[in-house]
C-alpha cells in the first residue's frame, strides 16, 4: 500500500516527452515548464518572462479577480525589484539570530508538549496553522498575542475552505494591515511595519501602498506553504520513525534532511510569469502576453538531476532543488522556513517517540490533465 506521506510525481511522462504541460486557469491558460534546466533558464530570464505583470496574474491560480495590490518585491521586475529586495533582505535574515532561534524553540517546544497530551490531533488546524502563525509574530516582531487573530483566518489568506479564491477574505487581511500601518505611523516601534515606514527607496520614503505590498506578501507567501511543509513532515516522520532515529543519532544530517524534505514536498507547485515577447520553450511557442508556469514540483523530480528523485534520501548531499524558486526572485522567507523546520525536527527528536496516523484526507490539486498531491485536507494523528 502506498504510504500516506508519499507524494508521487504526475509530471514525469510529459516532462520526458514534451518538456511542457498545458493547463487552463480561469480562461488564462498556462504553459507549465517541467524540466529542471528549462525551469531555471526561464526563471533566470526575467526580461522575457516578467513578474511585474498585472498584480495577481503570476500566481496560479490567478488572483487578478480578488486583489489589485502589488506584492513587493515578488511582483516587481529588476531593476526596481533589487531596490526593494535590498530593503528587506536583512530583516528576513533575522531567523539566523540566536534569540530568534531561542524564541522559536520555546514556541514549538510548548506546542509539542501540548499535542503530546491529546489523544488525537488534527495536524493542520491544531498544530501547523498555530505553529506558522506564532512563528510569524517573530518575523514581524510583534506581540505573540497577534497570532490569535491570524489563526482565526485559517490556512490561506486568499482562499476559503474548499480552496475557492475569496475576495471577502482578502479584505479581512487588507483591513487588518491598513489598521496596523496606521498604528505604526502613530506609534513607531521595532516591528516590520515601522521599519518599512522608515525606509527609503531611490531617496524617498516608502509609500503606505508599498509597505502594504511587502506586508501582504509576508502574510500570504509563507502561509499554506509552511503549513503544508510542517504537516507533510509530521506525516513523513510518522511513517519513517527510523529517519527520526537517524537524525537523533546524527544531528549533523539535519540540514541535509531539511533540504531534502523541502525538495520532496515542494509546497509551492509553481509560479507564473508573463511573456513579454513571442518566444518558445522546448520548441513550444509562447505568445507575448501569455503565461508560463515555472513548475518547481516537476523540476524537483527531474531524474537527470536527482538520483532516486521519487524517494526521500534524507542525507542527499548534492541537492540543487528549486522549491524556493530560482534566480532573482528566490524566496525571501526561505531563512524563516528553514529555521522552522530545523527547530521542529530538533523538538521532535527531543520530545517525541512516535507519531501514529489515525486518518488522513489528501489534498489534491488539479492542473489540466495532471493531479498533484499537495498535502492533506485533514490528518489526525496521535503523538507519543
Ligand atoms: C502570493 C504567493 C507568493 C500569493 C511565494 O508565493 O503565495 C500565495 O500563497 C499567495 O496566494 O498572493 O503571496
Amino acid at each position: 500500500m502506498m504510504e500516506k506521506s508519499a507524494i508521487s510525481d504526475p509530471f514525469e511522462k510529459a516532462r520526458l516527452e514534451k518538456g511542457v504541460g498545458e493547463m487552463d486557469d480561469q480562461n488564462d491558460p498556462v504553459t507549465m515548464v517541467l524540466g529542471h534546466k528549462d525551469v531555471r533558464k526561464c526563471a533566470h530570464n526575467w526580461k522575457t518572462y516578467q513578474s511585474g505583470a498585472e498584480p495577481g496574474r503570476i500566481v496560479i491560480p490567478s488572483e487578478v479577480n480578488i486583489r489589485d495590490i502589488r506584492q513587493i518585491p515578488f511582483e516587481v521586475d529588476p531593476p526596481m525589484h533589487g531596490e526593494y529586495r535590498a530593503l528587506v533582505e536583512q530583516w528576513f535574515k533575522r531567523p539566523l539570530e540566536a534569540d530568534y532561534q531561542a524564541a522559536l524553540e520555546k514556541q514549538i517546544g510548548a506546542l509539542v508538549d501540548e499535542v503530546l497530551t491529546k489523544d488525537s490531533v488534527e495536524v493542520i488546524k491544531e498544530f501547523s496553522l498555530i505553529l506558522q502563525s506564532r512563528a510569524l509574530t517573530l518575523l514581524f516582531n510583534v506581540p505573540f498575542s497577534e497570532s490569535e487573530t491570524w489563526i482565526s483566518w485559517g490556512t490561506h489568506v486568499f482562499r476559503s475552505e474548499g480552496n475557492a479564491l475569496d475576495g471577502d477574505k482578502a479584505n479581512i487581511l487588507y483591513n487588518y494591515i491598513d489598521n496596523e500601518i496606521e498604528k505604526s505611523i502613530q506609534n513607531p516601534g521595532k516591528d516590520l511595519y515601522s521599519v518599512l515606514l522608515a525606509s527609503e527607496v531611490n531617496g524617498r520614503k516608502l509609500t503606505k501602498e508599498e509597505v502594504k505590498g511587502v506586508v501582504v506578501l509576508t502574510f500570504s507567501g509563507g502561509r499554506d506553504t509552511i503549513i503544508n511543509a510542517v504537516t507533510n513532515s509530521i506525516a513523513y516522520f510518522s511513517e519513517h520513525p527510523k529517519s527520526l532515529d537517524k537524525l537523533r543519532k546524527e544531528p549533523e544530517l539535519i540540514n541535509f534532511a531539511i533540504e531534502e524534505l523541502i525538495r520532496y514536498f515542494s509546497p509551492l507547485t509553481q509560479m507564473g510569469r508573463v511573456a513579454t515577447e513571442d518566444t518558445q520553450v522546448c520548441e513550444h511557442a509562447i505568445k507575448a502576453g501569455t503565461r508560463i508556469g515555472l513548475n518547481w514540483v516537476s523540476a524537483n523530480r527531474d531524474a537527470s538531476v536527482f538520483e532516486n528523485a521519487n524517494e526521500v534520501v534524507l542525507d542527499r548531499k548534492i541537492n540543487p532543488h528549486v522549491a524556493f524558486g530560482f534566480g532573482t526572485h528566490n524566496c525571501l522567507g526561505a531563512t524563516h522556513a528553514r529555521q522552522i523546520l530545523k527547530v521542529l525536527i530538533k523538538t521532535l527528536i527531543k520530545k517525541v517517540n512516535s507519531i501514529e496516523i489515525l486518518d488522513a484526507k489528501e489534498n489534491i490539486e488539479t492542473l489540466g490533465e495532471f493531479k498533484r498531491k499537495v498535502g492533506f485536507d485533514s490528518i489526525n494523528v496521535k503523538f507519543n
